[in-house]
């Protein structure tokens, strides 16, 4: 199985408790004023706020699935896109997503993000997420995601681009999913 790791662990800033300085000890004091002062650097809101998110259309099938507020990253030619995406099952019964394809990438994977102490990774889900009778199922940074891998153009900020679902009981859906520029 393929497995892909980011190592999440921030112990490169030296951080002294606030009530472990003493006297005499001035270059421990110090130290801890610094430190500090680089947490309050790094938690500081950005100075002009994001814009407002750009997410794509509902659509519904026959059967009453619904999918929609997809969107995406801008990504490179060869590279690997992402998309993100609200699922809700229709009333009277529950669905399977299988898979989904993308005419501009080799193939397109579920992927469920899982933490193993301070390690990040991601797995395949090739059975597929079942979808309940009225429930939601969200793709969203940190949790589920489709991969879309090697893909054969750039995804370019402000583009929208097609994905097919693949639903066991609604069949085929296309979804528009639009890219949003990187915020800095
Ligand atoms: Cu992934």
């Amino acid at each position: 199985m393929m497995t892909y790791l980011m190592n999440l662990s921030r112990r490169d800033i030296p951080m002294d408790e606030p009530g472990n300085s003493f006297p005499g000890r001035p270059g421990r004091q110090w130290c801890a004023g610094l430190a500090l002062l680089l947490v309050l650097a790094a938690c500081r809101p950005a100075a002009t706020p994001s814009p407002t998110p750009v997410s794509g259309a509902t659509v519904r099938s026959a059967t009453g699935l619904e999918a929609g507020s997809a969107w995406s990253r801008p990504a490179p030619q060869g590279g690997t896109g992402v998309v993100y995406l609200e699922l809700r099952g229709a009333p009277d019964g529950p669905d399977r997503l299988e898979g989904l394809s993308f005419a501009g990438a080799d193939r397109a994977e579920m992927h469920r993000t899982v933490r193993r102490g301070d390690l990040m990774s991601m797995e395949p889900i090739p059975e597929g997420i079942e979808v309940p009778a009225g429930g939601s199922v969200s793709f969203a940074p940190g949790g589920l995601h489709v991969m879309l891998l090697d893909l054969k153009a750039p995804l370019a900020a402000g583009g929208v681009f097609t994905v097919t679902l693949h639903l066991a009981r609604a069949g085929d859906l296309d979804l528009p999913v639009p890219v949003r520029p990187l915020v800095p």
